[in-house]
């Protein structure tokens, strides 16, 4: 990796700290990813990305800032980038994965927090990861209520906007959602000195759509018999969507593709035949948590799509494409945003209906629903969701877990129990 020490101080950071980071994430990406046979080629782009996780990205983003522009974070997948890629700025996602910066997050919160509020702090008040300090703005939401109390300590130390999402899915609900989204492009509108126009917000709307589009491509690639790439793999590409350049993004996921297409067509698979298919579903798995997939994935089983803010329920339906005016197309903003799945709702029955629909699809052999600890809105879910998938004969097992390696021992043997029952 070349050397960023430069810019990381010029950040602000905590440059000795964040040596200790630098030192152990490559070994953990070469015994997670780099060990894997037979992966394709296309997935250099996202090695490349991760070895320098923390150099080529925030060094585009610190460029963006000398000529004037503005970068947003944001932690949520209900946060429209459309908005911010309208008014010129970026918008990167911020949410810790890593255990590294948990500590620094319970300085502040109960430790009975979920790791991922833990990290996402952590990370900020630590002065550990540059996307933290580089953002001029961190944009929360009303999902849970780690995260709404996260935002009051996160307020301390930086400008936060945060946007009040509803819980229920009523039409009242999805007309308050655009209201939200309306304030917000006035926050962004203020904050870049720049206007969302109908022209700009249009081809926004088409450049994250084809971010989806090409997420849903590889998806799409994952339902075939013979698997052309790990779930790991998949994973990952995944959670570099939040943070990377949507258009270079697109083009190289793309790219990947055309690759997988072909691997189809030879009946090219990266697994065993007869590796059980299994499907996640759950909370969210932030870079870099890569800990179940490679449970998964060493244990005798293949994770061929996660129905997660980190899979499917990012990328899922477009946003009407439609020219109109700016308040039309928030309309159709709120509208695609609103068919989100997440647990904060109630009643959530859309995202049961998800899981049944994904299994079928996918061909799913066995569903593991993953809770990171101290998430009780997807905890109590757990109820429903196994329930439905008993009743329509998937076997499911429910696990819940944290950033941690210490309970991969007890996982392990859990789900290879699980896999062979299959
Ligand atoms: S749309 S899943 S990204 S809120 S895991 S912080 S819910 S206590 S991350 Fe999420 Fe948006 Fe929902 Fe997706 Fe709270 Fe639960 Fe922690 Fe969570």
């Amino acid at each position: 990796m070349a050397d960023y020490h430069q810019m990381w101080k010029d950040l602000g950071m905590d440059v000795e700290t964040h040596d200790q980071l630098c030192e152990v994430l490559p070994q953990a990406f070469g015994d997670v990813y780099l060990s894997q046979e037979n992966r394709p080629e296309g997935m250099d782009y996202y090695n490349f990305v991760v070895a320098e996780i923390h150099g080529v990205r925030p060094a585009e983003l610190i460029e963006h800032q000398k000529k004037g522009g503005k970068v947003f974070g944001t932690f949520c997948v209900y946060v429209p980038d459309e908005i911010v890629f309208a008014a010129d700025a970026i918008a990167t996602g911020l949410c810790g994965g890593s255990q590294f910066w948990v500590p620094g997050g319970e300085k502040v919160l109960p430790t009975n927090t979920c790791p991922l509020i833990k990290a996402s702090v952590g990370a900020r008040l630590d002065r550990t990861c540059p996307f933290f300090r580089i953002a001029d703005m961190y944009v929360g939401e009303t999902t849970c209520d780690g995260k709404k109390k996260a935002w009051e300590i996160l307020a301390e130390d930086v400008p936060v906007h945060v946007m009040d999402l509803p819980q229920m899915k009523r039409e009242k609900d999805i007309k308050a959602w655009a209201d939200e989204i309306r304030i917000f492009r006035g926050v962004v509108e203020e904050m870049t000195g720049n206007q969302v126009t109908a022209e700009s917000l249009h081809n926004a709307i088409v450049l994250i759509n084809n971010k989806r589009r090409a997420l849903s491509r590889l998806y799409d690639l994952r339902k075939n018999e013979k698997l052309p790439i790990s779930g790991k793999d998949a994973l990952l590409i995944s959670q570099i969507a939040f943070y990377d350049d949507p258009t270079r993004f697109t083009e190289m996921t793309n790219k990947l593709c055309d690759e997988l297409d072909q691997r189809v067509k030879d009946g090219v698979s990266v697994f065993l035949e007869g590796t059980k298919r299994i499907m996640l579903t759950g909370t969210p798995l932030a870079i870099p948590n890569w800990k179940l997939h490679n449970l998964i994935e060493t244990s005798g089983g293949a994770v061929v799509c996660e129905e997660m803010c980190t899979g499917t329920r990012y990328f899922e339906r477009l946003v009407d494409e439609a020219e109109g005016t700016v308040d039309e197309q928030i309309d159709h903003l709120a509208e695609r945003y609103m068919g989100i799945n997440c647990a904060c709702f109630t009643p959530n029955s859309a995202r049961i209906d998800d899981i049944i629909r994904l299994a079928k699809e996918y061909k799913v052999d066995g569903i593991i629903d993953v809770n990171l600890k101290f998430c009780s809105l997807y905890d109590c879910e757990g109820y429903h969701v196994e329930k439905a998938l008993k009743e329509a004969g998937i076997p499911v097992l429910g696990i819940e877990t944290d950033y941690t390696d210490s309970d991969a021992q007890q996982l392990r043997t859990r789900i290879s129990a699980f896999i062979e029952m299959l």
